[in-house]
């Protein structure tokens, strides 16, 4: 039997020798791969039956044209994508994307961190990503619809309420939704469990909208009390403006903490009293604007172009929420010399690795993305319960069940963080207690 170092090196030459133009890719893979070491150590079996090999090749890859028709009448052709990555738990669960810059390397490092994301939750759901490189800034409704429309008209041959379950993710909320479920009831007929977060007259949820942005406060109220401290009077630096920093900000601000930042992709906003949420849902959900346009309502504010990870100010707390590998080793660098105790992931995979490193050399405790921004698709599960009951549940029951879920996710990665004796090691332990329901699921099932 190869002993634990010499498999997890061959598994990695393996990924690079297939896929040597998926950087995103490796770095989520490897980063788990090196995170279960210790359970490999302990259970021989799971190497005997190769279940990284496993896990880290997709049950299917599905890539598709996507033409549409702008405004103006010129006609476009973008790629689309749906990786359906692991159903060892439940039906291929997780977001679609629209960004320019997605290829199958992010879709891939998505779907993958979904699976031991959606097993943390405790609810029967496996891991899939998908989305499209259409770019939805300055596109009209009628373009969006138009895209939302074709791109669906392939999809829906791969997806079900009990097969794939797509949602949100950047570039994809409530109104890309409405345009992508409309066009699957056209092809298959009424069926609201075929996507979550749905309008709540078709089937959404209460409490999808904010679920992110508020499990991950939750997430970090277990975290930071887990070091005898807490929440009120904190100072938090947020990137992001989008769906999950907004709420995320609400809540903090809800929990007596102070957000002082909100950027996009072009800059950010600095308040030294506070950031006004409802200015930025104004922009943002109903204008559909830019962070700067915020300086302009908010007289104390100021806006400066460039990454707010390289703003030198004071805080306690960094909650990035925008978009992958978006703090880098200097960053990260800056972010404790700051005096940040706490950082937790809303966004998925915002650290490098060497960024990583660096909040673990300085004792920043540390919450990864796949535990601390899981609330989005536990609410989406619970989207699906109800639409299996033809029930809607109320606010408060949804979001009751989300905290639950929440602190239940720091609990069993600190369960695993002790069981395995990692040093208040939060990443590892979500790895660890995410992969080990995974792979009992996989051996149950026989693997060929
Ligand atoms: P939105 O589209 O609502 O907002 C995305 C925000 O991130 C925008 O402010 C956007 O700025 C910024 N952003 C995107 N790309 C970049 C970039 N390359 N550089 C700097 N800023 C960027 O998306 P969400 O809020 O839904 O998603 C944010 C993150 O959270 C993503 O990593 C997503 O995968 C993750 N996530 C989302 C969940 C959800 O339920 N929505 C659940 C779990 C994780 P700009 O407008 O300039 O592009
Ligand atoms: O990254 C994520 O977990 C999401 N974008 C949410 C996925 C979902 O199915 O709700």
């Amino acid at each position: 039997m190869a002993d634990v170092e010499a498999y997890i090196k061959d598994l990695k030459e393996t990924i690079t020798q297939r896929d040597p133009n998926q950087p995103e890719f490796q770095e989520a893979a490897f980063t788990v791969l090196d995170s279960l070491k210790p359970v490999l150590k302990k259970h021989p079996e799971y190497i005997k039956a190769n279940i990284l090999g496993s896990l880290v090749e997709p049950e299917r890859a599905i890539q598709f044209r996507v033409p549409w028709q702008d405004d103006e009448g010129n006609f476009h052709v973008n790629r689309g994508f749906r990786v359906q990555f692991n159903s060892a738990i439940g039906p291929y669960k997780g977001g679609l994307r629209l960004h320019p810059s997605v290829n199958l390397s992010i879709i891939k490092f998505l779907g993958f961190e979904q699976i031991l994301k959606n097993s943390l939750t405790g609810l029967l759901i496996g891991g899939g990503k998908g989305g499209s490189d259409f770019d939805p800034k300055g596109k009209s409704d009628s373009e969006i619809m138009r895209f939302c429309q074709s791109f669906m008209t392939e999809l829906q041959k791969h997806i079900g309420p009990d097969l794939d379950v797509p949602a949100g993710d950047i570039g994809v909320g409530g109104r890309e939704i409405g345009y992508l479920y409309g066009q699957y009831k056209r092809l298959n007929g009424s069926q609201n469990g075929i996507l979550t977060g749905k309008g709540l007259e078709y089937g959404g949820s209460l409490a999808r909208t904010e679920a992110t942005g508020f499990g991950l406060i939750y997430y970090l109220n277990a975290l930071i009390k887990g070091q005898g401290d807490q929440l009120k009077n904190k100072t938090i630096k947020v990137s992001g403006a989008g769906n999950v920093a907004i709420y995320a900000i609400q809540k903090a601000q809800e929990n007596g903490a102070k957000v002082v930042t909100v950027s996009d992709s072009n800059g950010y906003i600095y308040d030294e009293n506070g950031i006004d949420v409802d200015v930025v849902k104004q922009i943002k959900e109903v204008e559909r604007g830019r962070i700067k346009e915020y300086a302009d309502k908010v007289k104390t504010a100021t806006y400066s172009e460039g990454s707010v990870w390289d703003l030198d100010i004071k805080y306690d707390i960094a909650l990035p929420c925008a978009t992958q590998n978006e703090i880098d080793e200097d960053q990260a660098k800056l972010i404790a010399k700051d005096g940040a105790k706490y950082l937790a992931e809303g966004a998925n995979m915002p650290s490098t690795t060497e960024a990583i490193a660096v909040y673990k050399e300085n004792g920043i405790v540390y919450g990864p993305a796949k535990a601390a921004n899981a609330g989005g698709v536990a609410v989406s599960a619970l989207e699906m319960s109800q639409n299996s009951e033809r029930l809607a549940w109320t606010f408060d029951d949804v979001d009751s069940q989300l905290k639950d879920i929440m602190e239940n996710i720091y609990e069993k990665s600190a369960a695993a963080d002790k069981e395995y004796d990692l040093g208040q090691d939060y990443q590892a332990g979500a790895n660890i207690a995410g992969f080990e329901k995974v792979a009992k699921a996989m051996l149950a099932q026989g693997l060929v």
